[in-house]
C-alpha cells in the first residue's frame, strides 16, 4: 500500500498571485519526484466547478451569508471525496488553490459568521483531514487589487465586495497563521515574482526535508 501523500493549500487575497505560482510550486514537487494533482476551490470535480459557478455569478447578489457557507462545504465535501481523499489515499501530494482557510477568512473574517459554525462544518465534512502545510502569499490589499485588476477580467460575486471587506479578508488569514504557525509558512508575495518564487521554493524544500 503506498503511504498517504501530503496536503498543501495555498491562500491569500484577491490577486496575490496564487494562480501565478501554483505552475512554479507544481515544477518544484515534481523535480522532488513527487506525484502531484493539482486542483482547486471552490471547484475540482463536476459537481464542486457547477457549485462554484454558482457561488461566483454576479447576478446573485441576493446569496445570503449562511447559503454562501454551506454552499462552500456542499462542493467541498464532493471534492473530498471524489478527488482529494482518494489522491492521497494513493501517495499522491495534493496542492489546493484555497480550502478551508478561506471560509474562515471570507465566510469567517469577511461575512462575519461565527467561527464555531464554520469549525462544525469542517468537522463534519473533513473529520481529521487539515492541511499539511499552508502557503498563505501576504500582500497589502491594495497591491493585490491593483494586480487583479491589471489582469483585466470580468469581475466576480466576491470581487464586486468593498475594501473593507478585502481589509477583513487579509486580517482574518493573518490571524490563522498566527493561531495555526505548524500550518502556515507566510510569503510577502508584494516582492517581485523571482523573490516570491525564491521564498516559496526555501519554505518547500524546508517542509520536504524530513518527508
Ligand atoms: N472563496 C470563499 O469565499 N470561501 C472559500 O472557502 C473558498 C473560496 C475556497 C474564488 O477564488 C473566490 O472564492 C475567491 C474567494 C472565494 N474570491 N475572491 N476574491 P479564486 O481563487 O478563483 O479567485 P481569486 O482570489 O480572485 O484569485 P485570482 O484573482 O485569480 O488571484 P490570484 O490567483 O491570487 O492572482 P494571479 O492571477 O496569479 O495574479 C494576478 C496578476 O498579478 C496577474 O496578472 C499576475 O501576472 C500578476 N502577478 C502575480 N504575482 C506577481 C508579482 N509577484 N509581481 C507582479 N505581478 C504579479
Amino acid at each position: 500500500m503506498a503511504d498517504q501523500g501530503l496536503f498543501i493549500t495555498v491562500e491569500g487575497g484577491e490577486g496575490v498571485g496564487k494562480s501565478t505560482n501554483l505552475a512554479y510550486i507544481r515544477n518544484h514537487l515534481l523535480k522532488q519526484g513527487r506525484e502531484v494533482l493539482m486542483t482547486r476551490e471552490p471547484g475540482g470535480t463536476p459537481i464542486s466547478e457547477e457549485i462554484r459557478a454558482l457561488l461566483l455569478d454576479t447576478s446573485h447578489d441576493e446569496m445570503h451569508a449562511d447559503t454562501e457557507l454551506l454552499l462552500m462545504f456542499a462542493a467541498r465535501a464532493q471534492h473530498l471525496q471524489q478527488l482529494i481523499l482518494p489522491a492521497l489515499a494513493a501517495g499522491q501530494w495534493v496542492v489546493c488553490d484555497r480550502f478551508t482557510d478561506a471560509t474562515y477568512a471570507y465566510q469567517g473574517s469577511g461575512r462575519g459568521i461565527d467561527n464555531d459554525r464554520i469549525a462544525a462544518l469542517e468537522h463534519w465534512v473533513q473529520r481529521q483531514l487539515r492541511p499539511d502545510l499552508t502557503l498563505l502569499l501576504d500582500a497589502p490589499v491594495d497591491v493585490g487589487m491593483a494586480r487583479a485588476a491589471q489582469r483585466g477580467q470580468t469581475t466576480d460575486r466576491f470581487e464586486s465586495e468593498q475594501r473593507a471587506f478585502f481589509d477583513n479578508v487579509r486580517n482574518g488569514y493573518l490571524a490563522r497563521a498566527k493561531q495555526y504557525p505548524e500550518q502556515f509558512r507566510i510569503i510577502d508575495a508584494a516582492r517581485p515574482l523571482a523573490e516570491v518564487e525564491s521564498q516559496l521554493v526555501q519554505v518547500l524544500d524546508e517542509f520536504l526535508s524530513p518527508h
